[in-house]
């Protein structure tokens, strides 16, 4: 693995893609939570998810051509909808009109072009998962505060996190099997865990991490901002400032707020010249810049975004 860091360490600069059901709504990836849509309600999303013009082949030609040296997707962000395809789950892009796995796609272009393939997997937020944390044991916002109550969820002594946890060391197994070596699994969604100590060993993550290495020993284990401290990096969001012993990640978003496709945010998008602004920070704070675009619901990467890469890309 120290190779795989040192990778990591000289890569500087990779592509992040929030793409799912949301995007078709074009309001925040936390769409369902913000707006409190019903399970079966955002379920729905399913049977208008095409993706026609989501093309990995072009995707990882503009990241090589910005001087990127990975992409992270997102294989399943908090809706729980699977950008693979899953024994565990039928809510998966192989099920929508799509009928199409993209991390394999994406695992095929990126092992063709030489660029690594690090997989961005929601692991303590899920809004589908019955059996997902709840509210109540989690010290709030895990799920959205519907009223009444989501009747698809399990509640009180019928909730079995440990039904949960299985899941997602299943299809993580699934993630590490299915698509050839893998760079990173880049996990994300515990709340407070600092003010959660009991409930955290409930989540076995040392195990997971243990698991992920026993499978593909090359693979760099993230927890976003740090969980355990026995991470192969940490991933802080934007602003981050100051300097760490362990290998360092800024993930920024080329829109203004979300990271998700979001249309109010259309003409506002980050130019090449505030890009290398993050570039040369990210530097000082000797950290990679993850830079975040957002498909439009038809997959293909808004214009201002292909607009900036290109420049960037040249001037690099
Ligand atoms: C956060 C998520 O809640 C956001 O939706 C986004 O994925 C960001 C990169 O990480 O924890």
């Amino acid at each position: 693995r120290k190779a795989a860091v040192q990778w990591f360490r000289d890569a500087k600069f990779g592509l992040f893609l929030h793409y799912g059901l949301y995007s078709l709504l074009g309001r925040h990836e936390w769409v369902q939570y913000k707006e409190k849509i019903r399970v079966a309600e955002y379920a729905k999303l399913v049977d208008r998810f095409r993706a026609d013009r989501f093309d990995p082949d072009r995707i990882t030609d503009m990241a090589l051509d910005a001087g990127m040296k990975y992409i992270n997707l997102t294989t399943r962000h908090h809706d729980s909808f699977c950008l693979f395809d899953s024994k565990y789950t039928d809510f998966k892009s192989v099920n929508s009109p799509a009928k199409r796995d993209f991390v394999g796609e994406f695992a095929e272009q990126c092992a063709a072009k030489g660029l690594g393939f690090y997989l961005y997997y929601s692991h303590g937020r899920d809004w589908r998962h019955p059996h997902a944390p709840n509210n109540g044991d989690w010290g709030g916002a895990a799920r959205p505060d519907y009223d009444p109550r989501e009747s698809h969820y399990k509640y009180g002594d019928e909730h079995d996190l440990q039904v949960y946890v299985e899941f997602m060391h299943n299809q993580i197994t699934e993630l590490l099997t299915n698509y050839g070596p893998i760079g990173a699994i880049w996990l994300d969604g515990h709340a407070t865990p600092a003010s959660r100590p009991n409930k955290m060993g409930q989540f076995k993550c040392q195990e997971l991490y243990d698991h992920i290495h026993a499978l593909q020993p090359q693979v760099l284990v993230s927890y976003k901002q740090g969980l355990l401290g026995t991470e192969d990096f940490r991933a802080p969001e934007r602003n981050w400032k100051g300097e760490s012993d362990v290998p360092l990640e800024i993930c920024d978003t080329l829109q203004p707020h979300g990271w998700g496709y979001t249309k109010a945010d259309d003409g506002k998008h980050k130019s090449a010249d505030q890009v290398m602004q993050m570039l040369k920070s990210a530097e000082k704070s000797r950290a990679n810049l993850l830079l975040n675009s957002g498909p439009m619901p038809d997959g293909s990467i808004p214009p201002e975004d292909v607009k900036a890469l290109e420049q960037v890309g040249q001037r690099l």
